[in-house]
Order: C-alpha cells, then sequence, then structure tokens
C-alpha cells in the first residue's frame, strides 16, 4: 500500500480546519521554504518547543539544516534526542530533509567523529574529491529508485536539488532502509524509507513541482487548492527527458538596489553601470523583485539569485525591503534563493555592532538558501595570503563553520587587466585569444570590492583558491569586462578559476545567446551559468536556453 493512503488523513474541506504537521526547527538555518511548502499543502504547523511536542505529533518533518555536530549540539542542548529517536523507532510518520536524514544514521563525519541517532547503520561521511570531484555536490540530480516509490512517486526520470558535502552510502546493513540512490563520483543514498519513517538527501522544498508533490504525498495528500494544482502539474509534468546524471544549472540573477526616488527595483548594468546613458541618469529599472523571481522560477530557472548591489553602502539588518523581498520569494519560488551583498560585520548608525554570522542569519531566517560574499571575502583572502594564517575570525571562515560550506558562495567581481608577458605581475595570467590594445597577448584578472569601483591587488586565480581554503563553497564568477555586453561569458577567464578550484562554479556575466550557455558547458568545467539581462529584457526566455542546452547533449532540469 503506498504511504499515501497510510497517512490519509480524513476528509477535511478544503480550506477549514486545517490538519496539523509538527516541525522540528533548531533555528540554525533557512526552513522558510519547509514551512511554505507544508502550509500551500494547506497545513498547519506546529513548531517543536520541546520533547513533549515530538511525542504528541502525528506527524513530524525534520528539515536538518547547517552542520552535523551543531545539530546534534543544538539537539541536546533542547533536550530532544531521546524524544526524536523513540518517535523513530515508533514507526510514526516522519520526513528528515537533508540533515534530518544523516541524523538517522550512526555518526557523522563532518568536523570529526559526532554520534547520530544511531538508528540506520553506518555513517556520515564526505565525498572522494581526490578524482577531481567538485565538492559539495550542489546541483539537480537523478534519483535510482529501489523500492516501491511511495513518496516518490512520480519522480522517475526527474531531476532533484541536492546541496551537500557529505553522505552515506549502502551497505548489506543499511540496504533494507534504502529508497532511491543518486550517482556522483560512486553512488550515494539519496532517499531512505522503512514503514512510516522517510529521509531524503535532497531537499524536496527545493525540488520545484516534483519536490511539492514529494512533500504533499508524506502529507497524504494535500488540503488546499494549491496542492491539488501541484498534483495536477506533477502528472502533468513533460515526459521524454529523463534525468540521468547532475544537470549543468541556470540561475537567474537579480541585481538590486532603490532607485532614486525610493524605490526596491531590479536594475542591470552595463559593465556595472547600471543608471541609464540619459541626461537624467536614472537608475535603470527592469521590475520588481519578487514579481520577476517568481516568473523565473516558472519558466524553469534552477536557482535564483539576489544581489543588493548597494549592500556596501547599506547595512542589511536596516535593509527591510530585501529581507521582505527574500520572505514574499520563498512562497512562490520552490528552488534554491541565493542573497548577496553587504554580509560583513558592521555597527549601524545607533552603535549597535552586528556580526557578520548575524546577518548572515538574517537573511537564512529570511528564506535565503546560500549567501553570496563579496568585498569581505577580498579583504579575508588579501590577509590570508600575506599572513599564510587563518584566523576563523573572517565572515566566510565563520558562517561557513556554523552553516557548512555549501552555503557559501564567493562572489567574485574582476576586471581584465592585459599586460605584454606574465613575468610583469605576482599573479596568474592567460594567454589571451584576442590581444589587448597594444597588443598585450597576456591578461590577468584583477579583483574589485565595492561593485568594481575600486581595484584590490588580487588576482580572480588567487582569490578563488584562498577562498575555498577559507570555507567558501561555491564561487560565482562575474566579469565586469563582459558584464550587460551581451558577448559571450568570458571563458578563458571561467576556464581559468574552474580548473584551479574544487568547488563549483558558476559562471556569470555576458550570455546574450543560447549559444552562450552550450559555448561555456561544453568550452569549461563550469557547474553553472548565470544570466540577467536577457532574461529581464525577455530576449531569451529560460525554456529556450534550457532546450538548446538539451539539444547540445547538456545534462539539463526540465
Ligand atoms: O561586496 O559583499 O557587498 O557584494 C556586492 C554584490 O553586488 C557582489 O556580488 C557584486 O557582484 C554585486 N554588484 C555590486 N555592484 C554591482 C553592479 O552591477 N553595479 N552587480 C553588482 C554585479 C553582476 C552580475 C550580473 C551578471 C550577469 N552584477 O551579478 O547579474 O554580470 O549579467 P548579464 O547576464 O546581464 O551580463 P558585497
Amino acid at each position: 500500500m503506498a504511504l499515501g493512503a497510510r497517512c490519509a488523513i480524513g476528509a477535511t474541506p478544503i480550506g477549514q480546519n486545517r490538519p496539523e504537521v509538527t516541525l522540528l526547527d533548531y533555528g540554525a538555518g533557512n526552513v522558510r521554504s519547509v514551512r511554505n511548502a507544508i502550509q500551500l499543502m494547506g497545513f498547519h504547523i506546529k513548531d517543536v518547543t520541546g520533547p513533549k511536542d515530538i511525542e504528541k505529533a502525528t506527524r513530524l518533518i525534520f528539515p536538518g539544516v547547517g552542520s552535523f555536530w551543531a545539530a546534534v549540539d543544538s539537539l541536546k542542548n533542547r533536550g530532544l534526542i531521546e524524544a526524536l529517536r523513540e518517535y523513530v523507532q515508533e514507526d510514526r510518520p516522519f520526513l528528515g530533509i537533508c540533515l534530518g536524514l544523516q541524523l538517522l544514521f550512526e555518526y557523522g563525519e563532518e568536523t570529526g567523529y559526532v554520534e547520530g541517532l544511531g538508528i540506520i547503520p553506518g555513517g556520515i561521511k564526505r565525498f572522494d574529491e581526490s578524482s577531481g570531484l567538485k565538492v559539495p555536490h550542489i546541483g539537480w540530480n537523478a534519483l535510482h529508485l529501489k523500492q516501491d516509490a511511495s513518496i516518490l512517486d512520480g519522480v522517475k526520470g526527474r531531476h532533484v536539488y541536492f546541496v551537500h558535502s557529505y553522505r552515506a552510502v549502502e551497505t548489506p546493513e543499511n540496504k533494507d532502509w534504502v529508497l532511491a540512490t543518486s550517482t556522483y563520483g560512486t553512488d550515494f543514498i539519496a532517499a531512505v524509507r522503512k514503514g512510516n519513517v522517510h529521509g531524503t538527501q535532497f531537499h524536496p522544498e527545493k525540488s520545484g513541482v516534483t519536490g511539492l508533490n514529494i512533500i504533499r504525498r508524506f502529507l497524504g495528500g494535500g488540503q488546499s487548492e494549491a496542492a491539488e494544482r501541484v498534483a495536477k502539474q506533477a502528472e502533468e509534468a513533460e515526459p521524454g527527458k529523463t534525468a540521468v546524471q547532475l544537470a549543468k544549472r541556470v540561475i537567474a540573477c537579480l541585481d538590486v538596489r532603490t532607485n532614486d526616488r525610493g524605490d526596491l527595483v531590479v536594475t542591470k548594468g552595463d559593465q556595472y553601470d547600471v543608471r541609464e546613458h540619459t541626461e537624467t541618469r536614472e537608475v535603470r529599472n527592469l521590475g520588481k523583485p519578487v514579481d520577476l523571481a517568481s516568473s523565473y522560477y516558472m519558466d524553469g530557472a534552477d536557482e535564483v539569485t539576489f544581489l543588493n548591489i548597494t549592500g556596501f553602502r547599506n547595512s542589511p539588518l536596516g535593509d527591510l525591503p530585501m529581507l521582505e523581498v527574500l520572505r514574499k520569494a520563498s512562497e512562490k519560488v520552490f528552488v534554491p534563493l541565493t542573497v548577496g551583498g553587504g554580509i560583513k560585520d558592521f555597527t549601524d548608525k545607533d552603535g549597535r555592532y552586528y556580526s557578520s554570522l548575524e546577518v548572515a542569519a538574517e537573511y537564512f531566517r529570511s528564506g535565503a538558501d546560500k549567501i553570496s560574499i563579496g568585498s569581505d571575502a577580498v579583504y579575508a583572502a588579501e590577509e590570508y595570503i600575506k599572513s599564510g594564517q587563518k584566523t576563523g575570525n573572517t565572515s566566510l571562515e565563520q558562517i561557513s563553520y556554523v552553516y557548512g560550506n555549501q552555503a557559501v558562495v564567493v562572489s567574485i567581481d574582476p576586471r581584465k587587466v592585459f599586460v605584454k608577458s606574465p613575468s610583469e605581475v605576482p599573479y596568474k595570467t592567460v594567454k589571451v585569444a584576442c590581444p589587448g590594445p597594444n597588443g598585450e597577448q597576456f591578461a590577468w584578472y584583477q579583483c574589485t570590492v565595492n561593485g568594481g569601483r575600486e581595484g584590490r591587488p588580487i588576482g580572480a586565480f588567487e582569490l578563488a583558491k584562498a577562498v575555498e581554503e577559507l570555507g567558501a563553497g561555491e564561487i560565482l564568477l562575474n566579469c565586469i569586462d563582459c558584464d550587460g555586453r551581451g558577448e559571450g561569458f568570458d571563458l578563458e577567464l571561467v576556464k581559468l578559476i574552474s580548473e584551479a578550484v574544487k568547488i563549483p562554479v558558476i559562471a556569470s556575466s555576458g550570455a546574450g545567446t543560447v549559444d552562450h550557455f552550450s559555448d561555456v558547458f561544453s568550452e569549461t568545467p563550469a557547474s553553472a551559468a548565470l544570466a540577467a539581462g536577457i532574461f529581464h529584457r525577455k530576449e531569451v526566455p529560460i525554456a529556450l536556453v534550457k532546450e538548446h542546452m538539451s539539444r547540445a547533449g547538456i545534462e539539463t532540469r526540465f
């Protein structure tokens, strides 16, 4: 019998007496999307405030976020470990997501050996990157179903969203738990199930309609019109495109700032100049952040990135509109959201000091899955290269330690500088296909801060390697020269950086045609490609980009 039938919730009429789901949120990251997904399905959320709430729960969802040790610590401090273990051992309806699955195992090795709940035999270990695998495993991957699918009915042939560096593997001892595996380098456990107890390594709440339908099925069917729509959409989802492996991601980017009238708008620069070339020099206004984000979600964007491009001037905690954008967007957008701009330690105008960790926490709580650090990461890398010492105090190190490196992106804003010979500069250079204005055959990529306004004594290559060591989980690689030009990504730059680091690299700046996407994926190891202008101006829809990539033989999520 399908689990859906076992957990079915009577005949509660739509909109009345919403049934309850208990949510175990220990406040360590973005659980907003899980909340939004549950509410969308027509359920009321009861938060766990103590062990009693777990004892009384009839359905429990545990979306683990952050690091293994931090999660165990928090559960221990709140006295929840025993109640949780008993709940699962009693085979009561349970869905653990990501770390919520991992904690069911005996131990994790993320920061040394840490004991888990010990329900599933085996441990959680890091992906093996020795053969050049990019870790974290970030993106949309395929599932191989091992048991009758139950909550996974309908996912065959579709991609779901993963973001993690650690995983469990199937062994003879835990084989009876394994519901689905996925492949990244080697096979790993993507979902578990025994009786009413379920766990997914991927994020259903971030896996679009496919994922929402998994949550709906776990809840025994939806209790709202939205849930009915999800079921219908999942059923009607285009057949014939079969997920095989990790897909190359297409990301829509929204540069957000207030214009001169004080409205929060999506803008777009031309080589980072966001003002119209008119007498009044108004900030270019391309639409409203939440509306655009949700339309890109509907069009098939694999992720949405918001960059608060004046973050270096305005404190993000005081910048309530940006937090509100995240909160509103996460109600409609069920794919990952990244937010950048102004993530650093700061003191506000009233003299209140905020650590970058508090700033990041506020963004995560408001709906961000990943935060992106720009200028502050440049200063941290410069210091690290100079001293050769990690202090553990930089925003990058601290956020990565608490939330895991998969939640930390470093955004690089480099500008190309031509040189006659590599010996002219102490930075890594590339031999360029198109020589510079004075016939220069080489170039290095100078990092900038404050939205490209200030060049720093560090190259993109050196920065990328340093931030990887300091705890970045992904690199968003912009290019000031290409930004807004529509002439294609800087393939020399993307190749240089994505070959230099073991973490995923997002190629950004310059997309103008569908061919630019297939070029960047066939000529470089970039994991994702980000574009802004062509999507905002509706020149090339996301669906067309994806059709083209698929025809070019590039794994694509539909
Ligand atoms: O330094 O931590 O406060 O972060 C500031 C963030 O804001 C950085 O990620 C930085 O890249 C971004 N930013 C600052 N100023 C600008 C600007 O445009 N004036 N935007 C800016 C960067 C570049 C891309 C753009 C792509 C694709 N925008 O994000 O979306 O180039 O564009 P295209 O497809 O139209 O070519 P901090």
